[in-house]
């Protein structure tokens, strides 16, 4: 920042300037004064405010990314899970505390006011959180991005417990109105859809569509401790025309009215599955919808400073989060080629420059597809170029490797058998760069797996990015005590170099430092207790070990796992309950997709265990068992920092890399965890003694499965693990309702247990004994926590952004002096 901006910032962030802001605001933003004002109206007066600050700084960002010409990253993903704005923005302009002395002179409570804020729940989880992290990171390395996605009217739906069973109930994220936005009303785009496409002259045109306008909505991106900032872009559908005119002539008012909502509807609400996509046509219009929009916009923005697309690629990178924008690719080229009249390999050329792919999962059900029928009827001109695209990148490789009629049909973008399908993932690697997985061994076995063909044809485009997550909001946000102990010994710049925090590592014999640090814990826990016995009138006891499962509700994840272990600790505790048992909160907490019936029966058996468990005196407060309703972000803010051990359990080779394993490392939780994923390298980072690793490696996964793998035979040689699956299967804890959860037992036991749960009960209930051990010894335990903050460094998604950056889009950080 120069000498002029700090000195304006800082006449801006005193409580005097802060309380005028918000009185004007209130006045002439929300229209109304001091006296009448609700607790939303003065929510909305301080976000302007606030917004208000980030606004000179937003300016001042563009007009230098103009000035310097600067090459520019766009970020294109269906999800965004960014959570609240308020603190954040506050905490990256350093005016939290003038703030909230500046409210509270007007009489006002902060705290209150901070919880009356939405989430923007934008995304279903892992991947959406990723994006919204990188736009965070983007913005405090100066890397000049812009996010693109879709303005859903409803994001995630609200999770609610009702007799143990998860209910939605929609999420109206908009209803008080959103102060960070700012709608362009003079950006829009018409999108088409249908139609037919003929041959004029030399070009193809694309006619008899019906359209759809995408309007802009631009939310500022502040940087942390920096006067640089980016642009979240989300775009929301209008109606191209207001109404059917001829229907509302005709006097039939309902129809005239119904073709406006029915347009509308492409960007109404987030699919809310994760993982598995549903292949619906509504879908496959949001994904165009976004795309196209966005292709658009990034053309009219690179020729306002170009007349030729000759240094298109030299200015412009495009990121894919997963296949769901992949159709931008054939969309460029219908750009460029059809209505630009670029030559077709020219196009083709600066594309295979300008793209570039990150896969976030394995697991080939997950795996994007789309019909061709659907296609051809719905983009009947991306279909045409993905075919073409096909020919030329088969032709290809017949020259270069000979005909192998074999290994053609496997790497065809369209899939033969059967109904015939165009594979999303294919496609984004044949037009990118660079493709890359989210952790060191997701990212081999995507090469050595589901992509080999396609290594082999490009060894050099494949590549590993290990996900992160931004220290602002997970550790600086969400654990105020914990941060402020962190400030106290090292300062306080390990917000913008979270390597800082190996500086730790020298304190972790220092008996007072170890003492402040479980008391800073002791203060999460005992601010998440109370929230809990508040909301959801659980009582527990904050001296317990709080042992957290938060994520989807999953099978790959394997809640079932951790279940199974609750059951055993259970009877194992009525069977002797006078031993001295380490007290126990295990916490769940996740949404299952609405149409997964396995996971929607996980979520009914841990209500289910929780009441028994909970109810027996027998137990006390040796064993508790919550599901925290509506995990989110902000959720996600108040039960991370309050965790002992952190659970990642997924069977080795599923979970590509997880996020939420770092942030509860980072909060000084202990992971128990399998070879999956980024545990691996976070084992590496915080040391094999302070983690506690179990179960079947991903290649002994593939051995297990080679050899035969015979679950009913676990069951009935382990007397603990059957009795806990009998109890499942007879009703002991579903006693109104006995065979509620036979499917589970059978999944488990008869029907292959595909995700091998059985495989590794022993050695989980190993690890959990000594975690029990470990626990019983505070000051050991606090140490391995200590160990596992300082570890973190690599993990902030500071160094994730820096390496996409070198490695991937060739980007620099803007110059802001
Ligand atoms: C696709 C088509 C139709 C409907 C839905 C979908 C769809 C939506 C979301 C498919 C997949 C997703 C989300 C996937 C996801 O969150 N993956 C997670 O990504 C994280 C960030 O890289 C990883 O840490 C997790 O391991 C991975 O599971």
């Amino acid at each position: 920042m120069t000498a002029v901006d700090l000195e304006f910032d800082q006449l801006n962030s005193t409580v005097d300037a802060l309380r005028r802001s918000i009185s004007n605001r209130m006045m002439y933003g929300v229209g109304k004064d001091a006296v009448t004002a609700r607790p939303h109206d003065w929510l909305h007066a301080a976000a302007l405010a606030v917004r208000d600050r980030l606004v000179a700084r937003w300016m001042k960002t563009t007009r230098l990314q103009y000035e310097q010409d600067v090459k520019r990253v766009y970020y294109l993903s269906m999800e965004f899970l960014i959570g609240r704005t308020f603190t954040n923005a506050l905490l990256a302009l350093g005016i939290y505390e003038p703030m909230r002395e500046a409210l509270a002179s007007l009489g006002v409570d902060m705290e209150v006011l901070t919880d009356m804020e939405p989430d923007a729940a934008l995304g279903n989880g892992g991947l959406g959180r990723l994006a919204a992290c990188f736009l965070d990171s983007m913005a405090t390395l100066g890397i000049p991005g812009f996010g693109y996605g879709i303005r859903y009217e409803y994001g995630m739906f609200r999770q609610q417990i009702v007799n143990g069973e998860q209910v939605e109930a929609p999420d109206y994220w908009l209803r008080a109105g959103n102060p960070w936005e700012f709608p362009r009303s003079e950006i829009q785009y018409l999108v088409h859809f249908g139609g037919r496409t003929v041959q004029r002259g030399e070009h193809v045109e694309w006619i008899d569509t019906e359209h759809v306008n995408a309007m802009a909505y631009d939310t500022v991106i502040p940087g942390y401790a920096t006067s640089a900032t980016n642009t979240l872009r989300l775009w929301s559908a209008r109606a191209s025309q207001e109404l059917d005119l001829s229907a509302f002539n005709r006097g039939d008012y309902r129809s005239a009215v119904d073709a406006k909502t029915m347009s509308e509807n492409v960007s109404r609400l987030l699919y809310p599955d994760d993982s598995t996509p549903a292949g619906r046509e509504l879908r496959l219009r949001q994904e165009y919808f976004f795309v196209s929009a966005t292709m658009q916009d990034l053309i009219r923005r690179y020729q306002r400073t170009h007349s030729t697309f000759g240094r298109f690629a030299e200015k412009v990178a495009v990121h894919l989060n997963d296949t769901h924008p992949v159709l931008a690719i054939p969309e460029l080229m219908r750009l460029l080629v059809d209505v630009h009249h670029v030559p077709w390999d020219k196009a083709w050329h600066q594309i295979q420059q300008m793209f570039s792919y990150t896969n976030h999962t394995l697991m080939p059900e997950a795996l994007e597809t789309w019909d061709v029928e659907t296609l051809a009827r719905l983009l009947p001109r991306h279909l045409e170029i993905i075919f073409e695209i096909n020919a030329q990148f088969l032709k290809h490789v017949s020259e270069q490797s000979g005909h192998d009629a074999e290994m053609i049909r496997r790497i065809s973008l369209v899939d033969e058998y059967g109904q015939r399908r165009v594979r999303m993932a294919y496609l984004a690697i044949v037009a990118s760069q660079k493709v890359n997985g989210v952790s060191k061994l997701h990212s081999q076995l995507m090469t050595r797996d589901i992509f080999a063909d396609f290594a082999r044809i490009y060894p050099d485009r494949f590549t590993n990015v290990t996900n992160g997550i931004t220290p602002r909001r997970w550790l600086a946000q969400a654990s105020p005590s914990l941060s402020l102990l962190i400030d106290e010994q090292i300062g306080t710049h390990w917000r913008r170099d979270l390597f800082e925090l190996e500086k730790l590592r020298d304190l972790r014999n220092d008996s007072a430092f170890i003492d402040a640090f479980r008391e800073a814990k002791r203060q999460n826990k005992l601010r998440l207790a109370q929230h809990l016995a508040h909301h959801s009138k659980v009582h527990f006891d904050p001296e317990a070990l709080f042992d957290l499962q938060v994520k989807r509700i999953h099978e790959y994840k394997r809640q079932l796992l951790n279940v199974l272990h609750v059951i055993t600790r259970y009877n194992q505790i009525r069977e002797n309950p006078q031993r001295d048992w380490v007290p126990r909160v295990v916490m769940f907490a996740g949404k299952a997709a609405s149409a997964y019936r396995m996971a929607k029966t996980i979520i009914k058996l841990i209500g289910d265990v929780s009441e028994k468990v909970n109810n027996d005196p027998l137990i006390g407060d040796r064993l508790k068992v919550v599901f925290v309703p509506n995990y989110g972000v902000s959720v996600a803010e108040l039960i991370i920092p309050a965790a002992d051990l952190s659970e990642q359990i997924s069977m080795a080779g599923t979970e590509a890399s997880g996020t939420g394993n770092m942030k509860l490392a980072l909060n000084g939780a202990l992971t128990i965890g399998t070879m999956d994923g980024a545990n691996i390298e976070i084992c590496d980072a915080v040391g094999r003694e302070n983690i506690f690793i179990f179960g079947h490696t991903a290649d002994e996964v593939d051995g297990l499965r080679a050899a035969g793998y015979r679950p009913r035979q676990l069951y009935e040689e382990n007397p603990e693990l059957r009795m806990a699956l009998d109890q499942i299967r007879s009703g002991f804890f579903s006693p109104d309702d006995p065979l509620r959860f036979a499917d589970i037992f059978h999944t488990l036991v008869d029907w292959g247990d595909h995700y091998m749960v059985l495989a590794d009960f022993a050695a989980f209930a190993e690890a959990q004994k000594e975690v029990d051990e470990r626990f019983r010894n505070p000051r050991a335990w606090t140490e391995s926590a200590i160990e596992n903050v300082a570890g973190m460094g690599q993990f902030s998604s500071d160094r994730t952004i820096g390496e996409y950056a070198r490695n991937i889009w060739h980007v620099k950080p803007l110059d802001m002096s």
